[in-house]
């Protein structure tokens, strides 16, 4: 158990509670809160309270206090986690992954940011310059990331909108010497329009507010976020937020990864040509769409490496192959504003797709530089886009909501399910533990034929037929009777759907209502061909590299591409995999409030996130559970030297025995129990004491045999 800081901190480990209650664990979980004590373990879970203020407890110091310490030895803490990660992937070569959840606000990003100091701070002990370089670039990619991947929303001033995994690779001797980042889906459509109190992507606000005068002159852009109607919505920030400041601190990182100022500078007039696109207007002649404000036009051109006529080309128009014939269709003006917005929003995902490829091209370990290096291995951190539920849910949403779900259900299969399976399947005396499995609601979303995504994906087929209306009843069919769905079809007196657009997803973390509205074509992600043609012709070879499917004739684009929620689906799955394949280290984050502060303890809000996230169960299955485990062989293996029935070999009628046998000799009978094929330990403390007694005699068998080879036994 973890270390006890004195009884006024309240428990450091929710499993020496006195009765496993929600009464109790949320009062331990308040007074620690309330002392400032914001990490509590679950064994070897840490729950983390959002503290909403600097605490002294990151520093050099603190490090050094948990470095190469055991999980049980220090208080609770992020640090203990990446220690033990950390130890686990060094000791055992093994590959290890820290997940950390909790909802939009809880302190995901900042725990990955401190887990990733941390993990910098204790390796390369011997300053080796490469080491040091591949430090610095993992630390740096954090801050140009969130400057295009992060938004102010109603939830959180610093919300991830994205969902990023990143990989740290380690050499033989334990130190980091390259990483790959995976990033997915980010919520594209903020770039054209935000909800109320909300903001777009800080990078736009860091270039107009930050960028030399000279630099706004050639992007043609004013020091004036009004003045776009991409940034226009005027938000309150908290004045720790300094977009000017972070300018350059992010245009400094993105040098120190390595970005030429020729590829700087281009990402500078994307964002310019996004903001300049905003304030395109069109106007109606007739039927026809015009646009208004052709200067406009030819800043964009310009920024963009194109030319005037080709870019008011394709914003009016569009190729489209009949038969044999390649012919130019004029937009409606709705088709002309969707063009435009859809342009807008690709080429800011596009941007943000390069500079995560970018990053990894620079820290990605090279083949060769593997094998020089030895066997790798790796600690992947995961920190993604918490459970969101806004006024307005729509498929951003539900996509982010469904990845939440997704993560839940790993949990649940790791540290819930299997755990207590192998109880079962082991022999060992067992009293089943309930909870509430996610399962049914993942199937509800990613199911073959009957979930929403593959619902949603038959509606997108049929291309300009089916309406947001009529992909609402197409779920109403099959999912009609699904206890965590409903519509006001299949549910008429639920109040919360207001109205016929809206339906609702019971999720584990509570319940959403989504609009269905831009669902079928968000899905689509329709971008006209004409725009990545154009881009592809651009005389801005970094632009140009960008955009390689703009190489293809419309004639050579058959394919149907995937939609935006089969690919997130994919990705979601694999992810999984990926994470399910490593020894798994989970941070789950609380948000004490809805208002950002220090001080107050919701109680309400932080039960129904203790109900969610499963930790009391959690705590069920730990306290009757097991801390170790391990087949009888390999235990022998490792232990063996410390009892004289059974080193260096035991006659014992099985390994079974001889390890009871062992225990009992070290007085440990009360803390193990005895499966088929595996020993059980339950507390880490007679682990540690196994340790300790096998290197004193690994020590004593030294020195006995370094005595005999000197010839002075
Ligand atoms: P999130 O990643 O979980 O939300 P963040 O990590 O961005 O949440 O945390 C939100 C805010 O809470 C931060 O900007 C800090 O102001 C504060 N905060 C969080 N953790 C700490 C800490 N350890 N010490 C001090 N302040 C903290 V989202 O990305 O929205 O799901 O999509
Ligand atoms: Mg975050």
């Amino acid at each position: 158990m973890a270390e006890q800081e004195g009884l006024q901190y309240g428990k450091a480990d929710f499993v020496l509670m006195d009765s496993v209650t929600l009464p109790e664990f949320m009062d331990n979980l308040k007074l620690r809160f309330e002392k400032g004590r914001i990490y509590t373990f679950i064994g070897e879970v840490v729950v983390s309270m959002n503290p909403y203020k600097n605490l002294p407890i990151y520093g050099k110091d603190t490090i050094e206090q948990y470095k190469g310490r055991e999980l049980y030895e220090r208080p609770p803490h992020l640090f203990s986690i990446a220690d033990a990660a950390y130890k686990a992937m060094k000791r055992r070569c093994k590959d290890t992954c820290i997940v950390i959840s909790g909802e939009s606000g809880a302190g995901k990003t900042e725990a990955s940011k401190y887990i990733m100091q941390y993990i910098a701070a204790i390796t390369n002990p011997s300053q080796r310059a490469e080491v040091e370089r591949v430090k610095n670039m993992l630390l740096k990619s954090n801050c140009v990331l969130e400057a295009f991947g992060n938004a102010k929303t109603t939830r959180n001033d610093n919300s991830s909108r994205f969902g990023k995994y990143m990989d740290i690779n380690f050499d033989f001797k334990g130190d980091p010497i390259g990483g790959h980042i995976s990033n997915y889906l980010l919520e594209k459509s903020r770039v054209i329009v935000q909800q109320l109190g909300e903001r777009n992507f800080h990078s736009f606000y860091q270039l107009i507010l930050g960028a030399p005068e000279q630099t706004l002159r050639s992007l043609h852009l004013q020091k004036d976020i009004s003045s776009y109607m991409y940034t226009r919505s005027i938000v309150q920030m908290k004045s720790s937020v300094n977009d000017a400041g972070e300018f350059k601190e992010v245009s400094e990182a993105m040098k120190v990864i390595g970005f030429k100022p020729e590829e700087i500078q281009t990402v500078y007039k994307v964002l310019a040509a996004i903001l300049h696109l905003g304030n395109l207007k069109f106007t109606l002649d007739g039927d026809t769409p015009l646009i208004e404000n052709s200067k406009v036009v030819s800043v964009v051109a310009d920024l963009l490496g194109s030319k005037f006529e080709l870019l008011e080309k394709a914003l009016l128009y569009r190729t489209v192959a009949t038969g044999r014939d390649v012919i130019d269709k004029q937009h409606t003006e709705q088709e002309a504003s969707y063009g435009r917005d859809a342009f807008a929003k690709a080429i800011y995902e596009r941007l943000f797709c390069w500079i995560v490829t970018h990053i990894n091209d620079v820290i990605d370990v090279k083949k060769q530089d593997a094998a020089l290096h030895g066997k790798n291995t790796v600690i992947g951190v995961l920190d993604i886009y918490g459970f969101e539920i806004f006024d307005n849910n729509s498929f951003e949403q539900f996509c982010i909501n469904y990845c939440n779900e997704k993560l839940q259900q790993l949990f649940i299969q790791l540290v819930l399910t299997q755990e207590q399976e192998e109880y079962k399947r082991e022999g060992i005396p067992w009293k089943h533990i309930d909870y509430f499995n996610n399962q049914i609601i993942v199937d509800l979303v990613e199911q073959q034929h009957r979930g929403i995504i593959s619902l949603l994906d038959d509606a997108c087929m049929n291309v300009g037929k089916v309406t947001d209306p009529m992909f609402l009843d197409a779920l109403n069919k099959p999912l009609g009777k699904h206890a965590h769905y409903s519509s006001r079809k299949t549910c008429p007196t639920d109040k919360a759907l207001e109205y016929d657009r809206d339906f609702r997803i019971r999720h584990y973390a509570g319940d959403v209502v989504y609009s269905v509205v831009g669902f079928i074509d968000k899905n689509k992600d329709t971008l006209f061909q004409d725009f990545k043609r154009l881009l592809y012709n651009s005389t801005n070879p970094v632009l140009k590299n960008m955009w390689p499917e703009g190489k293809l004739s419309i004639t050579e684009v058959t394919k149907r591409p995937l939609t935006a929620a089969t690919l997130f689906k994919n990705s979601m799955i694999a992810l999984v995999d990926n994470l399910a394949s490593k020894e798994p280290y989970y941070v789950r984050c609380i948000k004490p409030n809805d208002k950002k502060s220090p001080a107050l303890f919701d109680e309400e809000r932080c039960k129904h996130q203790v109900e969610y996230l499963g930790l009391l169960e959690n705590v069920r299955v730990r306290r009757a559970g097991f801390a170790y485990r391990q087949v009888y062989e390999k235990f022998l293996h490792r232990y063996k030297m410390i009892s004289q029935l059974t080193w260096p070999n035991h006659d014992l009628p099985s390994d079974q025995i001889a390890v009871q046998k062992l225990l009992t000799e070290c007085g440990f009978q009360q803390d193990a129990a005895y499966g088929k094929t595996k020993v059980f330990i339950r507390t880490p403390r007679t682990l540690f004491s196994l340790e300790e007694k096998r290197s004193e005699m690994l020590i004593r068998i030294i020195l006995f045999l370094q005595k005999m080879w000197r010839g002075t036994l």
